[in-house]
C-alpha cells in the first residue's frame, strides 16, 4: 500500500469495518432493496451538485457483471488536501463515516436527507469502487476495496480546462449482500422519479447486460409533469396544472396538481427528493391551505350558501392528483418508522406559500375554481348518502339479527371454522355449484355478471350495489369501521369463476373490492380462488382433468394420443355439470386453491401473490404449482 498507516487510518478502517459489521443499520437492509440503495445514494450526491447549480447530466449504467458506474458533469469532487484529515478531500468523502456535507457549498444536501448515510457506505459495502474525478484540466483517480484505500490519489490523465465531472464505478460485496443482480425497473423507477423531482436535470440508465436497455428522463416542468404524467391514464377535469414554488423560513416548496374524474386521491409528498408516504407537517399545511383557501373562495363565489357547512378536506381531494415537494436543511422524522417529517416550520411555509398561490390563481382562473368547487359539492352530496345507506345497513342488521340476502344458499353447519362460501360467476354456475356441494359446510352465492369496480366508483353506489351488499351480509363481519373479523361466517371464502379472461377480470374485481373494503380478509388468509379444470379428456371409459396445457400434454404423453381420445375444452363452469363440478373444483379432497396473500416484498401494498393448497389425493399436479407460485396480478389498473 502506498499511503503511510497513521492512527487517523486505523479510526477510518474501524469505522468503515463496523458498517460491514452491522450492514442493515446503514442500508436498511441486505436485500434487493439494499443493493439497490448504494446507486441511489452516489447519485443523490450528484443530484446535490445539480441542486447547487452545478451539474446538469447524471448518468447511470448497469455494467455486465452488474457492477454499476455513475457519470456527472459537475465541479468534479474536490482533490484538495482536507486540513482536518490532512487527505485529499475526495478520499475523505469515501473512507470517512458521515462525511458527506463536510464541505458544501451551501444549497440543500439532498444527502442529509432520510437514508443518505453518504459515500463511504456504499464503499464499505462494494469489493471495489473507482473514482475519476476531471478538474482543473486534469483527470484523477483513486481506488478502493472494501473500504480500503488501494493506492493515494494520482493523475492518470489531461482533459480541457473545462471539462469537468465525476465518475463513480463500484461492485457490490457478495459476501454482504442477499442478492446482487440490479432490477432495471426497480432504478429506473426511481432515477424517473429523481428527474421529476429536480427540474431541468437530465438522467439517463443503461442497462448493458444480455438485453440492453437505454432510457433518459429530463423534465423541464419538473413536477408539473410530474403531476401530468400521473394523470396520463385519467380524465383531467381542467387542463391547466396548478403549480407554485416559494421559499420560507428557510424551507424550499414545490406544489403542483390537477384534478381528474376518478374517486381517488394520488397525493404524494417528498421531503429533500425523499418520498414520505406517512406524510408529516408539510402534508398537514398543503391539507390546510387547499381546505381554506377553496373554502373560502367558494363561500365569496357563493357555490356555498351561508346555510351550507363547509366543504371537508376529503370532498375537496377527491380525484386530486399532487405532488408536495420540499426542501429542507435539518428535516426531522418522526413516528415509529421515522417517516413523518416532524418540522413546524414546514406546516407553515407550505400553507402560506400554498394559500398566497391558490387565492390569486382562483381569482384569475375562475372555471377552473368553479369545476373544482362543483366536483366537492358533488363528493360531499355522495358521502351524505353514503352515510344513510351505512346508518340504514347498520341499523337493518341491529333489528333483524341477521337478514341474509335471498341468493344465498348457507350451509348447515354454524361454526364458522367448519364452513366455506363459494362465490360463484352467473347464476348458472351457481345452479350447478348448489346442486354439487357439501350442503353442511358449503354455502354458495351466485353473482349476477360483473361486480362493480369499487376504484371507480362513490361510495354511495357501491353501498347501493345489490352484489356488494349480498356479500357484506352474507360475510357477517361488517365493512370499514364496523369491520370485525370475529363475526366472519365462514373460514374460507372461495371465488369460482371461469378459466378465461372474463373469469380473471371478474377475480380482479372481488379481490379489489375485498382488498378496499375487508383488507384483513385477505391478510388472515381467508380468500381463496378456486382452480376449475381447463380440459377433460376421455380414454376407454376413465377420465382425466387438467388444469393447464402442460399438464394435458404431459397426459397425453403418458395415455398415449390416440385417435379415440375425447378432449373436451371447458369454455366455462356452467359446462360441467354438478358432478364434474364437484370431482374438479369444489370437493376438498381433490380441488385445487389459490389463497390470496399481500406480497410483503412487494413495492406497492397492491400486489397479491397466490399459495396454491391442493386436495389431499392429487399427486401429479406439483410440477403445475410450481409453475405457477409465483404468479402475480397487479390490482392497480
Ligand atoms: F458520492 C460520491 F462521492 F460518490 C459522488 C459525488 C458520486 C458522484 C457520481 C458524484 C459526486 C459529486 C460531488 N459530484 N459533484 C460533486 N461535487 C462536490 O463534491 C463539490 C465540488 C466542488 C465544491 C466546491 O465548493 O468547489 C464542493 C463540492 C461538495
Amino acid at each position: 500500500m502506498a499511503n503511510e498507516y497513521g492512527a487517523d487510518q486505523i479510526q477510518i478502517l474501524e469505522g468503515l469495518e463496523a458498517v460491514r459489521k452491522r450492514p442493515g443499520m446503514y442500508i436498511g437492509s441486505i436485500s434487493a432493496r439494499g443493493l439497490h440503495h448504494l446507486v441511489y445514494e452516489i447519485v443523490d450526491n450528484a443530484v446535490d451538485e445539480a441542486l447547487a447549480g452545478f451539474c446538469s447530466e447524471i448518468d447511470v449504467t448497469i455494467n455486465e457483471d452488474n457492477s454499476i458506474t455513475v457519470v456527472d458533469n459537475g465541479r468534479g469532487i474536490p482533490v484538495g488536501i482536507n486540513k482536518k484529515a490532512g487527505r485529499p478531500a475526495v478520499e475523505v468523502v469515501f473512507t470517512v463515516l458521515h462525511a458527506g456535507g463536510k464541505f458544501g457549498g451551501g444549497g440543500y444536501k439532498v444527502s442529509g436527507g432520510l437514508h443518505g448515510v453518504g459515500a463511504s457506505v456504499v464503499n464499505a459495502l462494494s469489493e471495489w469502487l473507482t473514482v475519476d474525478i476531471k478538474r482543473d484540466g486534469k483527470i484523477y483517480n483513486q481506488r478502493y476495496e472494501r473500504g480500503a484505500v488501494c493506492y493515494d490519489l494520482k493523475e492518470v490523465g489531461t482533459c480541457g480546462k473545462e471539462e469537468t465531472g465525476t465518475t463513480v464505478k463500484f461492485l457490490p460485496d457478495k459476501e454482504i449482500f442477499e442478492e446482487t443482480i440490479y432490477d432495471y425497473d426497480t432504478l429506473k423507477h426511481r432515477l424517473r422519479e429523481m428527474a421529476f423531482l429536480t427540474k431541468g436535470l437530465k438522467i439517463s440508465l443503461h442497462d448493458e447486460r444480455e438485453e440492453k436497455k437505454s432510457e433518459t428522463f429530463h423534465y423541464e416542468g419538473g413536477i408539473k409533469e410530474f403531476v401530468q404524467y400521473l394523470n396520463t391514464s385519467k380524465t383531467p377535469l381542467y387542463d391547466d396544472i396548478m403549480y407554485c414554488e416559494g421559499s420560507k423560513d428557510e424551507v424550499y416548496v414545490e406544489i403542483a396538481f390537477q384534478h381528474n374524474d376518478s374517486y381517488n386521491e394520488a397525493v404524494y409528498s417528498f421531503v429533500n427528493n425523499i418520498t414520505t408516504p406517512e406524510g408529516g407537517t408539510h402534508l398537514t399545511g398543503f391539507r390546510n391551505a387547499l381546505t381554506k383557501t377553496l373554502n373560502d373562495y367558494a363561500r365569496k363565489a357563493k357555490f356555498l350558501k351561508d346555510s351550507e357547512s363547509n366543504l371537508t378536506g376529503e370532498d375537496l381531494r377527491e380525484g386530486l392528483t399532487a405532488i408536495i415537494s420540499i426542501k429542507i436543511g435539518d428535516p426531522q422524522f418522526e413516528g415509529q418508522t421515522k417517516q413523518k417529517l416532524g418540522n413546524s416550520e414546514a406546516r407553515g411555509a407550505v400553507d402560506s406559500i400554498l394559500s398566497d398561490s391558490l387565492e390569486i390563481y382562483l381569482e384569475q382562473n375562475p372555471s377552473v375554481a368553479k369545476i373544482i368547487c362543483e366536483k366537492a359539492i358533488l363528493a360531499q352530496r355522495a358521502r351524505d348518502a353514503a352515510r344513510k345507506a351505512r346508518d340504514i345497513t347498520r341499523r337493518k342488521s341491529a333489528l333483524d339479527g341477521m337478514a341474509l340476502p335471498g341468493k344465498l344458499a348457507d350451509c348447515s353447519d354454524k361454526n364458522p371454522e367448519n364452513c366455506e362460501i363459494y362465490i360463484v360467476e352467473g347464476d348458472s354456475a351457481g345452479g350447478s355449484a348448489k346442486k354439487a356441494r357439501s350442503r353442511a359446510t358449503q354455502a354458495i352465492l351466485p353473482l349476477r355478471g360483473k361486480i362493480l369496480n369499487v376504484e371507480k366508483a362513490r361510495l354511495d353506489r357501491i353501498y347501493g350495489n345489490e352484489e356488494i351488499k349480498a356479500m357484506i351480509t352474507a360475510f357477517g363481519t361488517g365493512i370499514h369501521d364496523d369491520f370485525d373479523i370475529s363475526k366472519l361466517r365462514y373460514n374460507k371464502i372461495i371465488i369460482m369463476t371461469d378459466a378465461d379472461v372474463d373469469g380473471a377480470h371478474i377475480d380482479t374485481l372481488m379481490l379489489t373490492f375485498l382488498y378496499r373494503f375487508m383488507p384483513d380478509l385477505i391478510k388472515e388468509g381467508h380468500v381463496y380462488l378456486a382452480m376449475p379444470p381447463l380440459y377433460k379428456l376421455e380414454k376407454n371409459r376413465k377420465v382425466w382433468y387438467a388444469y393447464s396445457d402442460d399438464e394435458l400434454n404431459r397426459i397425453l404423453e403418458e395415455v398415449g394420443r390416440d385417435q379415440n381420445n375425447r378432449i373436451q375444452r371447458y369454455k366455462g363452469l356452467g359446462e360441467m355439470d354438478a358432478e364434474q363440478l364437484w370431482e374438479t373444483t369444489m370437493d376438498p379432497e381433490r380441488r385445487i386453491l389459490k389463497r390470496v396473500v399481500m406480497d410483503e416484498e412487494a413495492q406497492s401494498e397492491l400486489d397479491l401473490t397466490f399459495d396454491i393448497l391442493m386436495g389431499d389425493k392429487v399427486e401429479p399436479r406439483r410440477e403445475f404449482i410450481e409453475n405457477n407460485a409465483k404468479f402475480v396480478e397487479n390490482l392497480d389498473i
